[in-house]
């Protein structure tokens, strides 16, 4: 079929009337029930479809607009994606928030619960596969041809549960209602090999001879943009086994487990996420999800390629392949592999082609988060991209070598194969040499990538390296999350255009000193908290929120909540600040120490609850099962967001700039984009503290002393001893023995000044016209930190890709 020769979509119609009418025909006809017997879910599934085809229309004739420009395409490489809910962020992007209201309205439905029907895709960890779905969002809202390609994991990110304190984690069935968001596409499947070995033919050429075959079976999700006609995907690989993977003899013998054997196999490969987060996961399967996700995507986007014609040096004019961290990397090896073995391309032609493609995303500093891989593994898993990495390696240490002679060390930092204690690939190397740009995600990740982790290849391709600060998305973290505030901005600005560009919000400014505006905002952010329902509405409202790592320092926040706990009991009548403080997030199952930390927190909040003394002034709060959608509550609620790591660990971190856009003030050390959210905001209007990444480098090398803060600060030492003596119910002994005998993170040597800064927030707190100012100017000046500046400058930096307009008609 050639659907380039126009398409003749009877438009869906806009008014409500409408809407109701197509909603009940979907009831009739898709859901096949009627409106006696429709159960939620039905009307939910029916709401979904009728929202979802008038995506589908703007999809159909974005595509057609996509054919005729014939553009250059963006294709965003991710293992992860934490999309979020989609039903209320697509009746906004689909402009039916009126008339959906209103259909549902007339049908008796509710839109709440409808709102719960809508199930989470949580197919991420924490910040690296939200900024995904940020990305994906502000391409489509700025037009840019672009598919998202990813892995669509039967089982998300587990559910968080606490038993007796402790996180207990559930497995996330997101798909057991189903996925009416999801349009299946088992016509476009791919094949992907495995394992095996590689020979030679007549013509000398390497061939693979796999081992085992698996098949990937597409389905997309819809990206709308915001504000345009613009509607991309985003595409999740399935893993199934073959036809001939189901063995009917055995079945038929009785032999049922083995029967299936190789079909389970093979579909465990898009089982699971895996939970881990800035840290390495060496799993075989993990390794195979990776190569899985990379040789679909590509076999795909060549297939694309192939539609519109031309030969093959036409390919990174047309396509521009980003890399969200190493995961996607083997894309490099499995590109070479395609044009090599399989196109017959000469490895230079090759090479170059390939690096024009490719551009990689390091989210990270911290060593043990780089991917390496054992060789072994490597060598029966992907035999054939072995043999290509050991050959872009000898090319690329051929190069070391002539640009500095007898540099040995030189030679063996800088390859592809680690030797010692184990021979490993260095994945992050391997995406260093094989990309035409090398981005980090704010100014001092980005200028510490090229002084530190990846220093020698900075030195030798400087102009490979650039950054580009973080962003998110506005629509989802303002506009959906906080209607009031959105509203009340919208009046003050004359319009919502804001929300499609975000430097509108300096036009409030104006309103900086005016007592009835201030007002209202502060009555918005007081509603917030009540609609959230965690603690006294007229506390302060101190949020940290985020996945659990010792760099992130929740035991920072916690020694401190001790500390306070102690003041109070020890004055209880004396002036304190009521505070509630929100910890949310999820740790690594295996990660034992953020589990301890949890567990500790948990043990606090209960012995403070228990206190009738200190309760008045303080409250800890902990809910579980920290996702996208807890979050859309919570940041709206904060007052004071917590972005205390230590300072030259956090690549950027996004909640930071989802709190300030909310009007949250930050209590920030100098790192990841702290540092660029302060320059922005304002230093009067976010509260500094503690060691700056060069002070913390050389206290690390000076040697570090825990012990002797301990020692020297009366309050720390009352706090680390209460956990010790087992004030909280006993738990947590633990973390204070990490803390004192080791401390990795530089805690200890940051409490004083964390917690007289932590005065400062009180004593401002105090005033509470000057706070709302600063809180006003928080999200005035955030407009830096929305995706679609982001995207801009991967566009005009990296990209190099124009917009496609999408007409109406
Ligand atoms: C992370 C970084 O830790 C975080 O600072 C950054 O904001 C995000 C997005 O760039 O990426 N890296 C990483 O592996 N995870 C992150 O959240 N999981």
């Amino acid at each position: 079929m050639d659907f380039r020769n126009g398409i003749g979509l009877r438009p869906l119609g806009s008014s409500a009337a409408e809407f109701e009418q197509d909603l009940l025909s979907n009831l009739y006809y898709r859901r096949g029930t009627t409106v006696e017997s429709a159960s939620a879910q039905d009307a939910y599934e029916s709401l979904v479809l009728t929202v979802r085809d008038r995506l589908a229309e703007r999809r159909a004739r974005t595509t057609a607009a996509h054919y005729a420009a014939n553009p250059r395409w963006v294709y965003y490489l991710s293992a992860e994606y934490l999309l979020g809910r989609q039903l209320e962020q697509n009746i906004l992007y689909s402009g039916t928030g009126e008339i959906a209201t209103a259909a549902m309205k007339a049908l008796g439905v509710s839109p709440e619960e409808m709102d719960e029907l809508d199930i989470e895709p949580g197919l991420g960890n924490g910040g690296l596969g939200r900024l995904a779905a940020c990305l994906v969002d502000a391409m489509a809202t700025l037009d840019i041809p672009a598919i998202g390609y990813g892995i669509r994991y039967d089982f998300g990110i587990f559910k968080q549960t606490f038993v007796d304190g402790a996180q207990v984690e559930k497995p996330d069935d997101w798909t057991f209602q189903g996925n009416p968001w999801e349009f299946p596409a088992p016509d476009d499947r791919q094949t992907v090999f495995f394992y095996g070995h590689t020979t030679r033919d007549e013509a000398g050429r390497t061939k693979w001879i796999p081992g085992e075959i698996v098949l990937g079976e597409p389905s997309h999700m819809l990206v709308p943009g915001y504000g345009t006609e613009t509607v991309n995907i985003v595409r999740l690989w399935r893993a199934r086994g073959s036809e001939s993977s189901f063995d009917l003899e055995r079945f038929s013998a009785g032999q049922y487990a083995e029967a299936v054997q190789e079909a389970v196999r093979a579909e465990n490969i898009s089982k699971v996420l895996y939970p881990d987060d800035s840290t390495e996961l060496g799993r075989e399967l993990r390794l195979k999800q990776q190569y899985f996700l990379v040789s679909c995507s590509l076999r795909d986007i060549l297939r694309r390629f192939r539609l519109w014609g031309g030969p093959l040096t036409d390919f990174p004019a047309k396509s521009v392949i980003q890399l969200n961290d190493t995961h996607p990397s083997l894309a490099i090896p499995e590109l070479m592999r395609l044009l090599v073995d399989e196109e017959g391309l000469g490895w230079d032609e090759a090479w170059l082609l390939t690096q024009r493609t490719f551009a990689y995303t390091c989210h990270t500093l911290l060593p043990e988060a780089l991917e390496t891989w054992p060789v072994a593994l490597f060598e029966r898993l992907l035999p054939r991209h072995l043999e290509i990495i050991y050959e872009i390696n000898q090319r690329l240490l051929d190069e070391v070598r002539s640009r500095y002679p007898g540099d040995i060390d030189r030679v063996r930092r800088m390859s592809l194969i680690q030797e010692a204690p184990e021979r490993r690939v260095r994945m992050a190397h391997l995406a260093v040499a094989g990309t035409s740009a090398v981005n980090g995600v704010a100014e001092l990740h980005s200028q510490l990538l090229a002084e530190t982790t990846l220093h020698d290849f900075a030195t030798m391709w400087p102009g490979k390296f650039r950054n580009v600060t973080n962003g998110v998305s506005p629509r989802r973290f303002l506009r959906i999350a906080n209607p009031a505030l959105s509203e009340l901005i919208t009046s003050a600005l004359g319009d919502s255009r804001w929300a499609g560009d975000l430097d509108r919000l300096r036009g409030l400014e104006r309103f900086a000193d005016d007592p009835a505006f201030l007002r209202s905002w502060r009555d918005i952010k007081r509603a917030n908290k009540a609609r959230l329902g965690l603690g006294d509405p007229d506390a302060l409202m101190d949020v940290m929120v985020k996945r659990f790592h010792e760099y992130k320092r929740q035991q920072l926040k916690l020694l401190h909540v001790i500390t306070q706990y102690h003041r109070i009991k020890d004055n209880p009548g004396g002036d304190h600040v009521p505070r509630t403080v929100l910890f949310a997030g999820k740790a690594a199952p295996a990660y034992h120490a953020a589990k301890s930390i949890i567990r500790l927190i948990n043990a606090v909040a209960a012995t403070i609850e228990a206190d009738p003394a200190v309760t008045p002034y303080l409250k800890v709060v902990f809910p579980p099962n920290y996702n996208v959608t807890l979050g859309e509550l919570i940041i709206p609620a904060a007052d004071l967001s917590e972005q205390i790591s230590l300072a030259g660990k956090e690549a950027s971190g996004t909640g930071n700039m989802k709190l300030a856009l909310n009007g949250a003030l930050t209590i920030g050390t100098l790192d990841g984009a702290n540092i660029e959210i302060r320059e922005r905001v304002g230093a009067e209007n976010f509260f500094l503290f503690g060691l700056d990444t060069p002070a913390a480098t050389e206290l690390k090398a000076s040697g570090y002393h825990p012990r002797s803060y301990y020692e020297r600060d009366p309050e720390l030492r009352a706090a680390l001893d209460a956990i010790m003596s087992g004030a909280f119910g006993g738990v947590g002994k633990e973390v204070a023995e990490s803390l004192l005998n080791w401390d990795e993170y530089l805690t200890l040597a940051d409490f004083r000044a964390y917690a007289e800064c932590q005065e400062a927030v009180d004593r401002a707190w105090q005033d509470q016209t000057a706070w709302t100012k600063a809180s006003l100017l928080n999200t005035a000046r955030a407009g830096y930190f929305s995706a679609d500046r982001t995207v801009s400058d991967y566009a005009s930096t990296i990209w190099h890709v124009e917009p496609v307009r999408v007409t109406r008609d």
